[in-house]
């Protein structure tokens, strides 16, 4: 029926696994946690419902049940980089971009959706964010995005992709749309970019050039020390 992929198969199990091991191996100084109660907030915010229908605020339990501290000066936010962070990030031990946290766990690299009077999955399709904006993925990252960046301090680091098509520094994203607007300045030190290009891939936007300027002077305006390198090591 939507041209999206379905909820992925054994989610409950996979992110029931991926909490414990969150909480146990990967990061404990969050302290304890109960996973089963995550799992059914993060279920509650869209399951019976019509999967169009689903709102930030849906998932405000959820949030309030799995938010932890982020350390000062460990907050990457990217665009277009997804699997660079990942590797670099080393789950929290270098870096604690959103998708390691436990909120972001929840979600990384995973599909949801359900259905209108239905107490089940829709493992078939769900919507895409062009077939409709507030379905539940699209709605999950936009409260997780709002969360995350009101949270970072310190050093705030941003890691683009030089090679990306349409600009290092996608306006319409959840970067510019989501977190950029919710730094906290007063908890904010500096903000280091870094613009990688793609290795063997084209230089098409670099530091002060294209998008990057605009983003350059959009933290400058908002009264940021920016400092921005060129494939970063
Ligand atoms: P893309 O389009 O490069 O990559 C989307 C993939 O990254 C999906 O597998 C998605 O999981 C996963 N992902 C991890 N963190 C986020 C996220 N945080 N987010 C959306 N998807 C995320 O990424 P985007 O859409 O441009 O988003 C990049 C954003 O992530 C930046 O704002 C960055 O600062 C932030 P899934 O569940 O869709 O399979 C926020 C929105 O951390």
């Amino acid at each position: 029926k939507w041209k999206g992929e379905g909820t992925t198969p054994n989610l409950e199990s996979i992110v029931i696994g991926r909490c414990y091991e969150y909480i146990r191996i990967v990061n404990p100084s969050v302290g304890e946690k109960n996973c089963t109660a995550i799992w059914e907030a993060f279920k509650k915010a869209f399951i019976n419902k019509d999967p169009c229908n689903i709102l930030p605020l849906d998932y405000e339990l959820f949030i309030n049940l799995s938010v932890h501290t982020i350390p000062p000066s460990k907050s990457l936010f990217w665009e277009n980089n997804h699997l660079l962070v990942t590797s670099y990030s080393d789950r929290s031990r270098r870096y604690m971009p959103l998708c390691d946290t436990l909120i972001g766990s929840f979600g990384d690299f995973l599909n949801w959706c359900g259905r209108a009077n239905n107490t089940e999955f829709d493992y078939d399709s769900c919507p895409t964010t062009e077939e409709c904006e507030n379905n539940a993925v699209e709605s999950f990252w936009k409260i997780a995005s709002v969360t995350y960046a009101k949270q970072s301090s310190g050093v705030i680091y941003i890691m683009l992709n030089g090679s990306a098509i349409g600009g290092a520094y996608p306006v319409k994203s959840f970067f510019a749309t989501y977190e950029v607007p919710n730094f906290q300045k007063d908890r904010i030190s500096r903000i280091e970019i870094w613009v990688m290009d793609d290795i063997g891939g084209p230089d098409l936007d670099s530091c002060g050039k294209g998008t990057v300027q605009i983003l350059e002077e959009r933290l400058k305006t908002m009264g940021y020390d920016i400092t921005c390198i060129d494939n970063y090591k």
